[in-house]
């Protein structure tokens, strides 16, 4: 087997160590932490999310798998900014405003971590004010908003009416997801996208970057 086999195998296979010690070998037998993260890591993410939308895998299969792809990751990133390797785009994504529920919007930022994004974890509760001070004070492409209660969806709203405000809402792409938000409410709202589960969310964020 390929040392790009065992750790795609290890991501799938949800093996955490076993995922983390063949980014190490690879490293160390000069494979470019490139082909390593594209053809290891995100492709066995890709292949998750296969899984997981043809019913193979359900969400606990998909965040050990992903759990994997971060472990492999921590060790990959110093040699992918050395390298100079462009991240596919940077997303911040966050709970909104009053919302505590953090399960699929962190599973949300893991595919997107192995989908090639950049992400930028702003928590949950996070206020309007605070996407716009995210999009303001980085080079943010996409904000991703995650509400799972029919009494926060109006701040998914509020946020995107916040960066509208603050002139910022032609400079970023936005998508929402989340159990009670539905596309036809992203299109009511004007949000750019929505996705129903996390491996949509990285195909999604794929698309969005490519228009
Ligand atoms: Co709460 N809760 N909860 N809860 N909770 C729900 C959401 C609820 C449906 C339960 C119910 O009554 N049947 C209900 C909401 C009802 C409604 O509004 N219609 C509810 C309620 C009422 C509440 C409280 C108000 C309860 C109370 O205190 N009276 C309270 C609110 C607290 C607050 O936020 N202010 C509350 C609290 C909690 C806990 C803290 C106990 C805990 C959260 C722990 C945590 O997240 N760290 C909790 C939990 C666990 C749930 C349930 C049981 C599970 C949610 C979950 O994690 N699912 C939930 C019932 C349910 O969903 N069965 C429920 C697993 C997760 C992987 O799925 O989050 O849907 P999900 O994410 C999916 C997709 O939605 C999508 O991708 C993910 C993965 O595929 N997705 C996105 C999510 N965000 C996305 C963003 C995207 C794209 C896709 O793009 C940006």
């Amino acid at each position: 087997m390929s040392q790009i086999e065992t750790i795609y195998n290890a991501v799938l296979e949800g093996e955490a160590p076993a995922a983390k010690a063949g980014v190490e070998a690879a490293l160390q037998a000069g494979l470019t932490a490139d082909q390593i993260m594209q053809q290891g890591l995100i492709g066995a993410m890709t292949e998750v999310g296969r899984l997981f939308e043809s019913g193979e895998y359900f969400v606990p299969e998909m965040l050990i798998a992903a759990r994997a792809m971060q472990s492999g990751l921590g060790l990959l990133k110093p040699h992918l900014a050395q390298s100079g390797v462009q991240a596919a785009g940077r997303v911040a994504v966050g709970t909104v405003k009053g919302d505590l529920h953090d399960i699929g919007k962190n599973l949300v930022g893991m595919m997107l971590e192995g989908a090639g994004f950049e992400v930028k974890d702003l928590g949950t509760d996070v206020t309007p004010e605070e996407f716009v001070a995210a999009v303001q004070a980085d080079h943010v492409d996409i904000v991703a908003l995650s509400a799972l209660l029919t009494t926060t969806m109006p701040n998914v709203q509020a946020t995107v009416e916040a960066l509208k405000a603050a002139g910022l809402r032609d400079r970023v792409k936005v998508m929402i997801g989340g159990a009670p938000v539905t596309e036809a409410y992203a299109k009511q709202i004007g949000a750019d996208g929505y996705s129903p589960d996390a491996s949509a969310a990285a195909r999604l964020a794929k698309a969005m970057m490519a228009e």
